[in-house]
């Protein structure tokens, strides 16, 4: 596609939106202020840098063996830096704990220190990007069944001293970037099958959070997130910190709850979830993933049920106290090549929900107009809202159309193919 007919496409598609109201420029610029938070384990199958060769557990599985994993930090900052051009827009980057700057030594959970990251914070700074962080349960041998809600005080101790080390950690991110650095706390806790101390496990749970989170932290540095989520591989019966805990636990402190797109039944979306949670909670993180099936964190992609995510999040009107994060990780095409397609469909749905005439569907809806708010969401679908997101592409330097799939075929040759 040359610039001439990206431009002329977007003329085009910009008289069709203004037709029914909408200021397709003021939609580009909502756009361009939403940061997606890049998880940093699509790059390298949630393998981290603690013990790259140790294996997953917690549940979390990657299939497949594509070539060109990042082996170090160095290889993973620079596949990031080759994502963050064939995207556009500002976007943030989520570490998950086991990702620090270890200098090549064992240091185990309840140890790392903020300077173990200060070299990501250094790069993410000289890169123009801020910082997001995980507390890592999982792949650890500590963490068997459980962690935070262990039987076991002495293994509660431990993990409640890694939460501890996390908090510190994101805190000191988020100082040093001048933005709170949104940490999310995802524990695998449960079990296979009829598991009967259910309550136990939760109170459990609940006190080691209490104990942990009453070190309080201040809010312009750190926005601590709970992760709820109906079960995983091995914990198929019973999963601790399932949706009910966490949503209570977050009501009752004042804090954001993450919402997970593969964390609920299969037919279960998180669209509809959201104007409820928004009402009792400050805030929520997403994280946007897709469940084919079941939570397999498969690349996101531009279907139905992204966009009436995005649909719900942009209706709420509440975008500022909504992060939205990714969370996916396929081993088995090109990494970069998901990461991109992930973001970019991402910002699509984002797009074409801001593209909506939502005060006239509301007016339509308050008349009873049914039929009528039936057409429009129906002719809203093949509204040309693609050349707007090329227009915006080629307003930041980033490849549009398909244009992005031939830089990152020149980079799997030149980098990834050769690791
Ligand atoms: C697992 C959760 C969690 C993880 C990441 C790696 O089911 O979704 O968010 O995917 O922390
Ligand atoms: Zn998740």
């Amino acid at each position: 596609m040359s610039t001439e007919q990206i431009k002329k496409a977007y003329e085009d598609a910009k008289s069709q939106y203004a037709a029914l109201g909408i200021d397709v420029e003021n939609a580009i610029n909502q756009l361009n202020n939403l940061s997606i938070s890049i998880h940093c384990w699509q790059s390298d199958d949630v393998s981290g840098f603690e013990n790259p060769d140790g294996e997953l557990s917690g549940g979390i599985q990657t299939t497949g063996n594509y070539p060109g994993k990042a082996r170090t930090i160095d290889e993973l900052k620079q596949d990031i830096e080759q994502v963050i051009k064939l995207v556009p827009g500002k976007h943030r980057l989520s570490l998950h704990a086991i990702y620090g700057d270890f200098g090549g030594k064992f240091v185990d959970r309840d140890q790392i220190e903020p300077k173990h990251f200060q070299s990501w914070i250094d790069w993410a700074k000289k890169v123009g990007i801020k910082l997001d962080f995980n507390s890592t349960f999982f792949s650890h041998p500590k963490s068997g069944n459980y962690t935070l809600s262990s039987f076991d005080p002495e293994i509660r101790e431990f993990w409640k001293n890694h939460l501890r080390a996390c908090r510190r950690i994101a805190e000191e991110m988020g100082r040093q970037q001048g933005s709170p650095c949104v940490h999310n706390i995802w524990i695998h806790d449960g079990e296979k099958d009829k598991t009967v101390s259910r309550y136990e496990h939760r109170k459990l749970l609940q006190e080691s959070l209490d104990e942990v989170l009453a070190e309080k932290i201040d809010s312009k540095y750190l926005v601590d997130c709970v992760e709820c989520k109906l079960f995983g591989i091995g914990s198929e019966s019973y999963v601790v910190g399932s949706h009910e805990f966490y949503l209570g636990y977050a009501v009752k402190n004042n804090m954001a709850l993450t919402l997970d797109a593969g964390h609920f039944h299969p037919t279960e979306g998180i669209a509809d979830k959201i104007s409820s949670v928004l009402l009792f909670v400050p805030e929520i993180t997403l994280h946007v993933s897709r469940p084919e099936r079941w939570d397999s964190d498969h690349v996101v992609i531009l279907d139905d049920a992204l966009l009436g995510l995005t649909q719900e999040l942009v209706r709420s009107g509440q975008m500022d106290r909504i992060n939205v994060g990714l969370d996916f990780f396929d081993a088995s095409i090109n990494r970069i090549g998901a990461y991109v397609v992930g973001i970019r469909s991402t910002q699509k749905a984002m797009l074409q929900a801001l593209l909506e005439p939502t005060a006239k569907l509301r007016e339509f809806e308050t008349q009873d107009k049914n039929f009528q708010r039936m057409a429009y969401l129906e002719e809203l679908k093949a509204m040309p809202w693609n050349a707007i997101y090329n227009y915006y592409c080629e307003k930041q330097g980033v490849p549009a159309g398909t244009g992005y799939v031939e830089k990152i075929e020149a980079y799997e040759k030149d980098v990834t193919s050769k690791r």
